[in-house]
């Protein structure tokens, strides 16, 4: 080896001053060979560990003797296992590809009848196709069932790859003809199957929704992590079951998806493998047609300290690998972008060997025993079953970290003419009848020219080899998967001496609403029955909150507990960290926080368990920020509490325009299993979260609850006698007036805060203005608006019936005099409720962006405080010709009200 370092520059030939070679070298093939030898004999007689130590050391010397070698987080553009190392593969392979070549067709012959049956109905052909070897080597080998006395692997499907899982479970004798007869079109009679993977939908067949790219990904993380939360917290036993994400490569360009890779690899979770089936296409072409995608998320990967596993060629490259003793082979793997590789992959022999091979003769000589039949037939290590398994197999005996696995595949494979490869293909849902044929002979499918042209779903007979092999695969792996059910039983649930407290006041002390939940969050964690299932989430807004004294109580969740002495030790809010802490402390990280939220929201199916989430952030951060993840939570019936703190434009002070939440509960509307409420007092929330904890937990209903909590301190009165119905129902009369002689009368609606401004209101027009006015507390305009819409909905639909009335209508039917509601939300929020009452209401809201200010000003600016309160009631009044407009003019006067002041709408 001696006479190499001619090879590699030293000092003595590298020109320090202006970084070039004073005497560059051709490198000669022999010395490379050499090397390349001597690393052989080195694998050989001491294996990889002594090998990669040398390297190592190889490297050091280097940089030490001042070749600055690039920083490279790639390996070559070959599979990370070597055909030395694989595994034998413990399935019958060809019994194995005709299983799969009918789940191919089947998948097929769904979105094509789909689309037959109706125009445009839409599905996909293409991402399955290439995919199939990706889940059928992990149904037949991998995937563990959820059984009684296994928890079971949780695996994330491919959103788009829904109609394969589909036809599988059809093999499988799960589904019917007529439900895949009904793929997506599911309110024909007998039902259908859902366009996409959808607990709602879906509740005994689908898990985790999967379609909104990049959310996956990042729920996978969590889960894997919650999974561990639970076994260090003792709630569940330590197992060895894994969490399987299985997404796309062009997926992976969402921010979400590789947005908590360092998580995974910071808590060593080795129960987790992300498949990224890199077909190199998204939907309108190329994920990185200039580039190389494969090696981009490898780098990535590798920096976040994953393992890493690239799967990309099949088992017919080795013997050519293997001739070439040189390395060209791999180098001349590397060069290609991935637009180029597209088109390779389906050309014709004649086009692979002049394009690919032909650039050197070298590599030429290496495939010139092979015909270009051969050469076409190249598969990509994505579709070679035994390629697949050795790196499923290294993924799940990994130890230490994560895994992730990039397996080229082709998008649309087997389609042929009809769009193998093309980027067109992501759209294709219609074969013609000879590229039906084609694709039939291509997979084998027992059916002649006539039937195939009607795309007839295949199942072979039940005592098939076919069947009895998928049988007898999923019953060693403990039954069948994907399967959802709720594996928890419910809680006791009986707490009223826990809330207690919270309805008898608070004894003129002054607290916010943030601080009285906080009060009762502490008393839930040290009940004896719910105590350790709550889960307190925060992303890192725990001070904000005044929750820092559970640190020292319940602790913060650290896996490998807390390594250092914390700086403040010594004092009472000693910041803890402990394995079995229990407050998830996310750091900044709202979406993070969401899918921990959702990982225990749903352990009740997932792992049997009735965790209850409280996860408690910056309101203005939560709908708008991360909607779409509360959206995925809905579909998958996830249970818990949701808390918008710091909330309302206006009584959130000083923060200014990004951080004043005025949009939260109308953003909250549309999730249709989700009850937001916006309490004004601490009896309210303890009413709102004891009913919520019966319905959940105990009765196994499918909401989850949104409640805004606020910083504004205020005395919290005790719960008037027979309020809690109205609580639950949305309003209930909070104080009436007490002069029964007036003749002026008002109605005046407040929620959360603002409730205050409307009692200080109260009093300003009895005193005044000889109003008299009832104060009703509104906790949650979207319960009166969903129970107003449905009661609306049943008098349509059964007209000879005494129609009945809406919940606001009977509260409201003898209550007298105008009507005015003021909320710390947009108008649009009490509006929605108007038409529903008896007479015309005026409504006040902070529609508009934020000021930094204290709060007198921002309830004066936005005009929702109590002389705004006080004027709309004058003017109503007024309107209804009760009132002479003078006073009310005399009244702007009086209250101070400034009528130039800027319009907070448009200002
Ligand atoms: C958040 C989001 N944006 C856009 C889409 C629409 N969409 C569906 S599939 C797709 C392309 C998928 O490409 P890739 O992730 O590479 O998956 P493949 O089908 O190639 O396996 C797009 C853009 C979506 N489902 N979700
Ligand atoms: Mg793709």
């Amino acid at each position: 080896m001696a006479a190499h370092n001619r090879a590699i520059p030293t000092r003595d030939n590298v020109n320090m001053d202006n970084e070039t070679y004073t005497q560059p070298h051709h490198i000669e093939d022999v010395e490379i060979q050499e090397w390349l030898e001597s690393l052989d004999s080195v694998l050989e007689s001491s294996g990889p560990e002594v090998a990669s130590e040398i390297l190592e050391r190889l490297r050091a010397h280097a940089t030490v003797n001042g070749i600055d070698l690039p920083f490279t987080a790639n390996t070559p553009y070959a599979n990370t296992i070597p055909v030395r190392l694989e595994p034998l593969f413990p399935g019958d392979q060809e019994l194995e590809r005709r299983i799969k070549s009918l789940i191919r067709w089947n998948a097929l012959a769904m979105v094509v009848r789909a689309n037959r049956e109706e125009h445009n109905i839409g599905g996909h052909i293409s991402t399955y196709a290439s995919a199939a070897t990706l889940y059928e080597v992990g149904f037949n080998h991998f995937f563990r069932a959820r059984t009684a006395e296994f928890e079971g692997d949780t695996v994330y499907f491919q959103g788009h790859a829904a109609p394969g899982i589909y036809a599988r479970a059809f093999m499988e004798g799960r589904l019917s003809i007529q439900q895949l007869e009904n793929f997506r079109r599911e309110l024909k009679p007998g039902g259908g199957l859902s366009s996409y993977p959808h607990p709602w939908l879906m509740p005994d067949f689908w898990e985790f929704p999967t379609v909104s790219m990049g959310l996956s990904p990042l729920m996978a993380i969590y889960q894997a992590r919650f999974s561990r939360y639970l076994e260090n917290r003792g709630l569940k036993p330590p197992t060895d079951a894994k969490v399987w994400a299985f997404l796309g490569d062009g997926e992976t360009d969402e921010p979400e998806s590789l947005g908590a890779i360092t998580l995974a690899s910071r808590e060593n979770l080795d129960n987790l493998i992300f498949v990224v089936n890199c077909n190199l296409q998204r939907l309108d072409g190329p994920v990185r047609g200039n580039g190389q995608i494969i090696q981009e998320l490898e780098s990535a990967f590798r920096g976040a300290r994953w393992n890493v596993i690239k799967v990309l060629w099949g088992s017919e490259w080795d013997p050519i690998l293997e001739r070439d003793t040189e390395g060209l082979l791999v180098k001349r793997m590397g060069e290609l972008v991935d637009g180029e590789y597209q088109k390779l992959v389906v050309s014709s022999g004649a086009y692979v060997r002049q394009h690919f091979f032909g650039n050197d003769e070298r590599l030429l000589k290496l495939v010139e025993p092979l015909p270009d039949e051969a050469l076409r037939r190249l598969r990509l290590g994505g579709h070679d079953p035994r390629k697949v398994y050795a790196a499923y197999k290294a993924a799940v005996e990994h130890k230490g970290g994560p895994t992730v696995i990039l397996a080229r595949t082709i998008k649309g494979y087997g389609l042929g003419e009809a769009g193998e490869g093309k980027n067109v293909t992501h759209q294709q849902k219609k074969l013609n009848e000879d590229e039906l044929r084609e694709f039939r002979s291509r997979f084998g499918i027992p059916l002649n020219d006539e039937d195939c042209a009607t795309v007839p779903f295949y199942r072979p007979a039940e005592d098939s080899a076919e069947i009895q092999y998928l049988r007898a695969r999923r019953e060693g792996l403990g039954g069948y998967t994907p399967k959802r059910s709720i594996r928890s039983k419910p809680i006791a649930a009986a707490h009223d001496e826990l809330f207690k407290e919270f309805t008898e006041g608070s004894d003129e002390r002054e607290v916010s609403t943030t601080m009285a939940f906080v009060a009762m969050l502490r008393k839930m964690l040290k009940d004896p029955e719910i105590g350790k299932l709550i889960v307190p989430i925060v992303p890192d807004e725990a001070r904000t909150f005044g929750m820092e004294s559970l640190f020292r109580t319940v602790g913060i969740y650290a896996s490998g507990g807390q390594k250092y002495d914390p700086v403040d030790m010594n004092t009472l809010l000693l910041y803890r960290e402990a394995k079995d802490g229990q407050i998830l402390e996310e750091g900044i990280t709202e979406a993070g926080s969401m899918a921990s939220f959702i990982a225990a929201g749903n352990a009740y199916a997932t792992h049997g368990i009735n965790t209850i989430p409280f996860f408690i952030y910056y309101s203005m951060f939560g709908f708008q920020r991360i909607g779409d993840f509360i959206w995925a939570a809905a579909d998958m019936r996830t249970r818990g509490f949701l808390l918008g703190g710091t909330a309302g434009r206006t009584t959130l002070s000083g923060e200014g325009l990004q951080h004043q939440d005025g949009n939260s509960h109308i953003l909250a509307l549309p999730v249709p299993n989700l009850k937001a409420y916006d309490p004004a007092f601490a009896y309210e929330i303890a009413v709102i979260i004891q009913d919520g904890i019966r319905r959940m937990y105990k009765d196994g209903e499918n909401w989850f609850y949104y409640i805004t909590v606020m910083n504004e301190q205020y005395a919290m009165p005790p719960m008037p006698a027979g309020a809690r119905e109205g609580i639950l129902k949305g309003m209930y009369k909070y104080r009436a007036s007490v002069n029964k002689k007036a003749k002026l009368k008002a109605q005046l609606f407040g929620s959360g805060a603002i409730l205050n401004e409307v009692l200080r209101a109260q009093e300003i027009l009895e005193q005044k203005y000889s109003v008299a006015a009832d104060v009703w507390s509104v906790t949650s305009y979207k319960e009166l608006y969903v129970d107003a819409i449905e009661t609306e909905r049943w008098n349509r639909l059964n007209p000879g019936e005494k129609p009945r009335a809406p919940y606001v209508s009977r509260c409201l039917a003898d209550a007298q005099g105008v009507l005015v509601a003021a909320s710390d939300y947009l108008k649009t929020l009490p509006n929605m409720i108007a038409k529903w009452m008896p007479r015309r209401l005026a409504a006040l809201g902070t529609d508009g962006f934020g000021r930094s200010e204290g709060r007198t000003s921002l309830r004066d600016f936005f005009e929702v405080d109590a002389k705004f309160i006080v004027l709309a009631t004058l003017h109503e009044l007024s309107a209804d010709g009760k009132v002479d407009a003078k006073v009310v003019d005399k009244a702007i006067e009086e209250l101070g009200i400034v009528k130039s002041k800027p319009n907070p709408v448009v200002s």
